[in-house]
């Protein structure tokens, strides 16, 4: 692992804010601003980018990045991505089609997979158990894809970090092979 840096991706609201400052150990830097766009509930939404820092207990230290929703900054994302060693991908399964949400995610990382670690984070869970963790497993499989999907609860430090855990050992395994 030369360069530390890992992106959470995913639709408005899936979390990635959330996240990021649930196990950031600095301060996270954010640029949420008030929401011009009332259809997605939330009175603030992330312009530019969410940025955090955490220390593993491995002594290394791994920089977070969050990328802006919109799809229309969809650049940006792979910018973002450049050097990364992995993606966070997090769902929102209260969304009206979680499954089309992670495949726009899938599709706009689709180079960066080929070298890139990633996990899917299924959000909302407990509210809305549709699709279950097997339909995204299924789905990834449809794609020729073996990824970890994990549920989650981004406001839980130890979910986020039982993601980045995953992420960081798919790393070591494909390291070590
Ligand atoms: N009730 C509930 N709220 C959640 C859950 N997961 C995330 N949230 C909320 O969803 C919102 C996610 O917003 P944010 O982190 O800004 O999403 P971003 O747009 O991806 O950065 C936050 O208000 C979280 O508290 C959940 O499992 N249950
Ligand atoms: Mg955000």
């Amino acid at each position: 692992m030369s360069d530390h840096k890992i992106v959470f991706t995913g639709t408005t609201g899936a979390g990635k804010t959330t996240a990021i400052a649930a196990i950031s150990d600095t301060p996270p830097v954010m640029t949420d601003v008030p929401s011009t766009d009332p259809s997605t509930g939330k009175p603030m939404t992330t312009v530019g980018l969410d940025f955090g820092q955490v220390r593993l207990d491995s002594g290394e230290q791994v920089r977070l990045f969050g990328t802006p929703g919109q799809v229309r900054f969809d650049f940006l994302w792979r910018i973002l991505a450049r050097n990364a060693i992995g993606v966070v991908v997090l769902i929102d399964n209260s969304r009206p089609d979680p499954l089309a949400d992670m495949a726009t995610y899938l599709d706009a990382f689709r180079a960066e997979l080929d070298v890139m670690a990633c996990v899917v984070g299924v959000g909302r869970t407990e509210q809305h158990a549709s699709p279950t963790i097997d339909d995204f497993v299924d789905a990834l499989a449809a794609r020729g894809l073996v990824l970890p999907v994990l549920p989650v609860d981004v406001r839980q430090r130890d979910d986020v970090l039982m993601l980045l855990d995953t992420l960081l050992a798919q790393i070591e395994a494909s390291n070590a092979e």
